[in-house]
């Protein structure tokens, strides 16, 4: 069975964007890959974070992962911090990826706008611990959202120079795009993100998303009700594409476009909308966050499953690199 692995930092509640993004996507895979999904807590402290709060974050994400349908009788849930050769191997890879191929990762570029009074080196470096993640699952594919294109292909980059360094190990893996395109955030400028505050997370109630959604931005030329409006600039009718049945969609691009209904009639439909594709997965996380010992089961064997990976893998590299010193057996 070929393999896939994936992975969410814990930097905050999952949202919408990395439900349509990323675990919606994984979903369709777990029967047909052996998958490995990581709760990726190394990357979260790459910026300013709350010690206290990373513990509920990196449960809150077991506990999204599981709500929303991934299994953990199919798939491996693993917790990167617990796995050590991640690291490890990120630092092996550190010594033959050019400091260039880091800094011109946009990623890296926002970020160091973002957090320009913290920017430390995990931050510049956070692709090759991505690679890391991936390649010591030998992972043929790694289903991503468009947002992460540029770090799987830095991957590949990385992938092709250990290859011809020290001899062919991993696999070049490639990309599987999530059906839901990048979801920019209520502000309708960023990607929404989990540290931008322009979310509707996952656990969120019907009525705090309807008061989230009410004062959401949408096409900026339509001040007053009267207005002729444009969908294809609102960001809100994106999320109409990706929530609302077709004729729901119809209804609301020619009443908008004829201003037959009003911003608030469209955003009443989406939310509604919403509210009922996250019923399901807030009624599991109600449940599942009242058993903290099923998720620390789950997750306790993910690791272990994950590190007998990782160390067969890690065991190779050794070789290939030269550091299994025969004068010490
Ligand atoms: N807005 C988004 N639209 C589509 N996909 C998204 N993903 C995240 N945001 C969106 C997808 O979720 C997966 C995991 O992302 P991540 O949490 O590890 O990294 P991120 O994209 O940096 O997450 P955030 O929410 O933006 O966190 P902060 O604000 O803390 O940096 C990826 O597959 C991604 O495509």
């Amino acid at each position: 069975m070929k393999r896939i692995f994936s992975g969410i930092k814990p930097s905050g509640r999952l949202h919408i964007g990395n439900y349509l993004g990323a675990i919606k996507n994984w979903l369709t895979l777990q029967d047909e890959y052996q998958c490995v999904w990581g709760i990726v807590d190394y990357h979260a402290i790459t910026v300013p974070y709350d010690l206290i709060e990373l513990e509920e974050r990196v449960i809150d994400c077991a506990a999204s992962y599981i709500a929303a349908g991934l299994d953990p009788e199919k798939s491996i849930l693993m917790l990167q911090s617990q796995v050590k050769e991640h690291t490890e191997l990120t630092w092996i890879l550190n010594t033959i990826t050019p400091i260039p191929w880091l800094e011109r990762v946009p990623t890296f570029k926002d970020k160091a706008k973002q957090f320009s009074a913290s920017l430390n080196m995990g931050l510049l470096d956070y692709p090759v611990l991505m690679a890391a993640d991936i390649i010591l699952y030998k992972a043929d594919a790694v289903p991503v959202g468009e947002d992460q294109l540029p770090h799987l292909e830095l991957t590949r980059k990385i992938v092709r120079r250990f290859n011809s360094t020290f001899g062919q190990i991993f696999p070049e893996p490639k990309s599987i795009i999530s059906s839901g395109a990048l979801i920019k955030g209520l502000d309708g400028k960023s990607k929404m993100g989990k540290s931008l505050e322009n979310c509707i997370y996952l656990d969120e109630t019907p009525e705090e998303i309807w008061k989230k959604l009410s004062t959401a931005v949408t096409d900026p030329q339509r001040i007053r009700r009267n207005d002729i409006g444009n969908p294809e600039v609102c960001n809100l009718f994106s999320l109409h594409k990706l929530f609302s049945t077709k004729d729901q969609i119809n209804y609301v691009n020619n009443g908008c476009k004829t201003a037959d209904i009003g911003c608030l009639d469209c955003k009443r439909i989406l939310s509604d909308n919403i509210s009922n594709e996250l019923a399901p997965i807030r009624e599991n996380l109600i449940k599942l966050k009242n058993n903290n010992d099923y998720l620390r089961d789950v997750l306790n064997e993910g690791i272990k499953k994950s590190k007998e990976i990782a160390r067969q893998t890690m065991y190779e590299v050794y070789d290939k690199i030269g550091v299994t010193y025969k004068f010490l057996k």
